[in-house]
């Protein structure tokens, strides 16, 4: 049998539903949300929900419980830096544990009054004369002060365009709604895409099936990943001693900060010695050179997500594994036909071609100021400032927002800069007693201008590849283009010049006016 799903969330009692305007209302409860509201709460903000979508917390760690999911950053640089945990079994954490630590925040924070699960959020607009959010939902409405997002971009499955795709009659399903009532012992099962998702799923069912096919249409270049156990006697030095495991996880950080600094980000000497780097692990763990010659990227290495595997070449060479690496013409009632006829009969057909980031951020209708509708603020490009705010839209914050991912590094250590950045403008907010603050358009264009000046002969747009951090224009929406220390620079003190501050007063004396 394959892994089996995490274990359901221990039951929360849904926390009273507000029938007053929130102070804070925070739209997801995975790494983001969760972050947002633990911080909050910690900074004096009592008056606060977090609604999810889902039955349980952990948002892509909920969802995403396919064989061999796990985490590519070492999972001490991986956990909040104000929730750590010494007890990690591996270097790289699995899905399970991962979303266990996930779903302890709740009960280490005391979250559980703040948290309605299996709540979505359908809609959301700004009311100006009252300077709050009007949010829809599917439990019923809310209002807010102020509207969070932490809502991710990895969650809405990319199906492929591939014709008669519906017509098969075998399982069907995309790797993040893995169904693990199918088993796969001795059944012919189909994988397509070769992204971070399948390379953990092939090696993690490869010894249980009957025979897996491998469709892939771009090969990525792999590195090796070097997990290894943690053993009780690490664990209990970093429990008794935290300077250790912060010192670990200090070294775990600044070694990948390393490689954006030395100019990862651009193709440079550094992107041909990793590519060796690369080339020879594919050297060692793959004999067959025409296998090796069709497992050899085209493209500049950087240029789509590095991926980090030690079984996945392994699995590869395996009698009962094929890599189909020809064009797909069509999916049929019973399998895959290669666009030169060859026919693979499958019994179970996994989509492991990733996410729709765009459809994911613009999944909820959100309307700011004057009707203005965030898909349409987007329609020339995605893009926030500092990643996090958007002009047009008072009071409403993105975590892990346009060009805030990262390739090199921990992605939490974004999310927790970006919750700072949040709550200073709440801090100020306060202090000033403001009603409302968004960033002014010419800070938020002086920002992408600055962006678009980073990103320009980056990797990203001259690696020769196509990848889901690109818009239909090739531009990349998705990744910081820098430094996470850069980053948290930019983002430590938030510079009010850049803001429209709305005093509470103008508020009253508009709604007295109106
Ligand atoms: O998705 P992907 P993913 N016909 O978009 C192929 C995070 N993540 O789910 O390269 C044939 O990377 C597509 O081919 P090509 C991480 O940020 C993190 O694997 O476009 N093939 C590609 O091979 C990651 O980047 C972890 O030519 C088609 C694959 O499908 C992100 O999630 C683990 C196709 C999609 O790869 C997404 O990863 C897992 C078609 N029509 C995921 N359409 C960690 O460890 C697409 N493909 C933290």
């Amino acid at each position: 049998m394959t892994d089996a799903p995490a274990p359901p969330t221990a039951p929360v009692p849904p926390a009273p539903w507000p029938d007053k305007p929130l102070d804070l209302l925070v739209i997801g409860a995975g790494f983001s949300g969760l972050a947002m509201a633990i911080r909050a709460r910690q900074s004096g903000i009592d008056d606060l929900l977090v609604v999810e979508k889902a039955d349980g917390v952990g948002g892509t760690w909920h969802e995403n419980t396919y064989p061999g999911a796990a985490c590519d950053i070492p999972a001490h640089l991986y956990a909040l830096s104000f929730a750590p945990k010494p007890d990690w079994s591996r270097t790289y954490a699995g899905q399970p544990e991962i979303a266990a630590y996930l779903r302890d925040l709740v009960d280490r924070f005391d979250l559980g009054r703040h948290l309605s699960l299996s709540t979505a959020v359908t809609g959301a607009v700004w009311d100006g004369a009252r300077a709050l959010w009007r949010v829809e939902t599917d439990r019923g409405p809310l209002e807010a002060r102020v509207l969070v997002s932490g809502m991710g971009a990895l969650h809405h499955p990319a199906l492929p365009a591939i014709p008669g795709l519906h017509t098969f009659l075998g399982s069907l399903f995309h790797t993040s709604g893995w169904d693990h009532g199918v088993d796969l012992r001795a059944r012919r099962v189909g994988i397509i895409g070769t992204g971070a998702s399948a390379i953990q799923v092939v090696p993690a069912i490869a010894p249980e099936v009957g025979h897996l096919t491998l469709f892939q249409r771009t090969p990525p270049w792999v590195m090796p990943r070097n997990d290894r156990p943690i053993g009780p006697r690490m664990q209990a030095l970093f429990r008794r001693l935290p300077a250790a495991r912060r010192a670990l996880r200090e070294v775990q950080f600044r070694v990948r900060e390393a490689r954006a600094a030395l100019g990862f980000i651009r193709v440079s000497r550094l992107t041909r010695l990793a590519e060796a780097a690369s080339r020879h692990h594919l050297r060692r763990q793959v004999a067959d050179p025409a296998l090796r010659a069709r497992l050899t990227p085209p493209y500049r290495l950087g240029c789509k997500r590095v991926l980090i595997s030690d079984d996945f070449y392994p699995a590869l060479a395996r009698p009962n594994v094929t890599l189909e690496t020809d064009p797909i013409r069509t999916v049929t009632p019973d399998g895959v036909t290669m666009a030169d006829g060859r026919h693979h009969p499958l019994d179970v057909l996994v989509l492991a071609t990733g996410f729709d980031v765009t459809a994911s951020l613009a999944r909820v209708p959100v309307v700011g100021r004057d009707g203005l509708i965030l898909a349409r603020a987007w329609g020339e490009r995605v893009a926030a400032h500092r990643g996090v705010a958007l002009a047009g839209f008072p009071n409403f914050f993105m975590l892990l927002g346009p060009n805030t991912g990262l390739g090199h590094n921990s992605v939490v250590l974004m999310i927790e800069a970006q919750v700072e950045y949040v709550l200073a403008c709440l801090a100020e907010m306060r202090a000033r007693d403001l009603s409302a603050i968004e960033p002014t358009p010419e800070a938020q264009a002086r920002d992408l201008a600055d962006l678009e000046a980073r990103l320009a002969g980056s990797i990203w747009q001259q690696g020769g590849c196509a990848s889901w951090y690109q818009d239909a224009a090739g531009r990349n929406v998705a990744l910081w283009p820098g430094t996470v220390l850069a980053y948290q620079r930019a983002m430590r003190v938030p510079d009010w010049s850049e803001f429209v501050l709305t005093p509470a007063r103008g508020r009253t004396r508009a709604a007295q006016e109106s």
